[in-house]
């Protein structure tokens, strides 16, 4: 195959990855800017690089024709959970969207591969938009823990360093590795209420109070500065207390401020 049709081939696939990026990342921002626990705490995408295309063509005997239909990882989604629960909530909500259909799903949390590996795959349709059309394609989407991919992330590169000749002793220690992975997926869980109630608090603070410094911005260019500073003093005094019903309570307050000098514009333009 040429180089130019490797060029034309991936595109779609990039577009695919390009596309994806953005829906998931967005998930992950509508979570916290509604102050709420984001299931998915980050997302990488990639494009499989040729070498590795043609090196999985040669292990599966795959002619080029069949690359499209027979490697189904050609775009690939890996999304990184804090909690083993989270995985499953993000398998639900990948489901329900309609832009993406489910092909194919392998559970390896609860089906452990022989090497230890652990992850939730699945292989989905997904529509690009091309220049000759609406091209359907499979993408693989990876769904794992922070400890999960840490194992994974050494051992590939353990596996990349010793091809099919890893001693071991080293394997030995990738299994007790992978035990210990489970053990701590299994620890934070137990504590996966009191854990995501301390950052959802954190999470609406921060949000508050980007709220009220907007406004205090806002008021800034409509009312005199000598009741901006007074605001500005009230909110240090206010934040120091540590108190989020507080801070809401006087986000509120700030609103209703804004408001009337919103609605005193208004009149004057009128
Ligand atoms: P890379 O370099 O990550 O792209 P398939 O090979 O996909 O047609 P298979 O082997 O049944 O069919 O797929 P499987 O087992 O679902 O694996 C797909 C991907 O999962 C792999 O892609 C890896 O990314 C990851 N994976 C699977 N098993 C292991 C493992 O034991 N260790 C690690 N670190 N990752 C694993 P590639 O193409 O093999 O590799």
């Amino acid at each position: 195959m040429e180089i130019q049709l490797w060029r034309e081939l991936l595109e779609p696939y990039q577009l695919a990855v390009d596309e994806l990026m953005v829906k998931f990342e967005y998930l992950i921002k509508a979570h916290r800017n509604a102050g709420k626990y984001s299931p998915i705490e980050e997302v990488n995408g990639r494009v499989k690089k040729i070498s590795s295309i043609l090196e999985k063509m040669q292990k599966k005997k795959i002619q080029f024709e069949d690359i499209e239909k027979k490697i189904e990882d050609i775009a690939g989604i890996r999304i990184i959970c804090q909690f083993v629960e989270d995985i499953y909530t993000v398998v639900d909500i990948i489901k329900n969207r309609s832009d993406m259909t489910v092909k194919a799903e392998k559970d390896y949390i609860n089906n452990t591969k022989p090497s230890g590996y652990r992850s939730y795959h699945l292989i989905v349709y997904y529509d690009v938009m091309t220049l000759t059309g609406t091209k359907r394609i499979n993408v693989e989407i990876q769904i794992r823990t922070l400890a999960m991919n840490f194992w994974a992330t050494i051992e590939h590169s353990l596996q990349y360093k010793y091809r099919q000749n890893m001693p071991p002793h080293i394997r030995e220690r990738l299994s007790g590795a992978a035990a210990a992975v489970i053990a701590l997926d299994k620890e934070m869980s137990s504590v996966r209420s009191e854990i995501m109630d301390s950052q959802n608090s954190f999470q609406i603070k921060a949000h508050v109070v980007a709220e009220i410094l907007n406004t205090i911005q806002n008021l800034y260019n409509v009312a005199n500065k000598r009741e901006i500073v007074k605001i500005q003093d009230e909110f240090y005094k206010i934040y120091k207390l540590d108190d989020i019903d507080v801070l809401e309570k006087f986000s509120k307050e700030l609103d209703i401020i804004a408001e009337g000098y919103r609605a005193q514009g208004m009149e004057n333009y009128e």
